[in-house]
């Protein structure tokens, strides 16, 4: 065992808090030479279940599982975290203005982002899940300026694991001969799923799928509209799969990328690919000793150009609203 790193879940009662404890508890995401310890955040109302959760894991007699605390304030839970998963968000009511959901999370990043800038180790390592990911990640940034941007990244792994297994499927392979898919964008249905560098078994996706019209089709809005399809058969939305794309996530970024290979990250822009400054896309990304990089020198064709633009224009209006109050 050479060390115990401190990792926070926000909204940690919640259903994907319940998916993803027991992998990070497990050593799942930083595996068998780590030891955790679980810092739990979640609303005063969620106290009693959060209670629960912590028993859950205590009962679990996890080898790796240092210590476990609990609360509801931001400024204690923050403390000497290593990595943070942002899961607790206002969720999405019938009727609801898509500006006020955007709000309420922006009033809850908002506060979080101030805690964290107040007490956050500056090599904190912030990952968020909450909807809107994208934009919710750009105002804990914004508001925790003592910490470098580097440090705030969203979910769209998820997105990344399901263009995988559409290609895997649509090519009756094992999915992990299927590689370099990347997503452009935002965590939302705007995102463009692209195959244009991915390969099969080493030899690209576009020279072993010819059907390209399914490529440029049905394949995108599968994978855009994957979480709703989910919604609408299991009457809740995606948790399972959204844990383990979270770990996926924080593993690859805290041990590495495999060599030849990129995974989807939504990092704050540095202008690459044309996408302003600043905003929290997803890109391609390679990660090597804790840093991430978006993988540069792709082309990007009038077809994708079209696409990255659209999802971008729908994160410049997020930020707009979000920031409009
Ligand atoms: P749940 O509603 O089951 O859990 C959310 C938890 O957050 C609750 O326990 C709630 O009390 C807590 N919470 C609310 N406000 C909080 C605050 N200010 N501080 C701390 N905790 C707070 O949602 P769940 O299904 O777990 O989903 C969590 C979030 O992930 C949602 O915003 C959801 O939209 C988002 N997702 C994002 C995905 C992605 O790929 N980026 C995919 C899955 C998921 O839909």
């Amino acid at each position: 065992m050479d060390s115990v790193v401190k990792v926070c879940v926000t909204g940690a009662a919640g259903q994907i808090g319940y998916s993803i404890l027991p992998m990070i508890a497990s050593g799942q995401m930083l595996g068998p030479h780590t030891r955790i310890a679980l810092a739990l955040l979640d609303v005063p109302q969620a106290e009693d279940a959060l209670r629960g959760v912590a028993m859950e894991l205590q009962d679990s007699a996890y080898p790796l599982l240092d210590s476990i605390t609990y609360g509801s304030d931001p400024r204690e839970v923050f403390r000497d975290v290593d990595l943070a998963i942002f899961l607790g968000g206002f969720p999405r009511k019938a009727g609801m203005e898509r500006k006020e959901l955007l709000q309420r999370n922006m009033n809850i990043f908002k506060e979080q982002g101030q805690a964290l800038n107040e007490v956050g180790k500056p090599t904190i390592k912030c990952l968020v899940v909450a909807n809107p990911a994208n934009t919710n990640a750009l105002v804990l940034a914004t508001n925790a300026p003592n910490l470098p941007k580097r440090n705030f990244t969203a979910l769209t792994r998820l997105d990344h694991n399901r263009a995988l297994a559409q290609i895997a499927a649509k090519a009756s392979v094992p999915v992990d001969q299927v590689k370099n898919v990347a997503i452009w964008g935002n965590h939302s249905s705007t995102q463009y799923p692209d195959v244009n560098h991915g390969t099969i078994s080493g030899t690209p996706i576009k020279q072993v799928i010819s059907d390209h019209h399914y490529l440029h089709t049905d394949f995108i809005s599968s994978v855009q509209k994957r979480g709703a399809a989910i919604i609408e058969a299991r009457k809740l939305s995606s948790a399972m799969s959204a844990g383990n794309a979270a770990v996926n996530h924080m593993r690859d970024w805290v041990t590495g990328t495999k060599p030849n290979e990129w995974v989807s990250m939504g990092v704050v822009s540095d202008g690459s690919y044309g996408i302003e400054e600043g905003l929290v896309y997803s890109f391609p990304c390679t990660c090597n000793e804790g840093e991430w990089s978006v993988v540069q020198g792709l082309h990007v064709d009038e077809f994708s150009r079209e696409k990255m633009e659209i999802t971008k224009r729908e994160l410049i209006e997020e930020r707009e609203e979000a920031f409009s109050s």
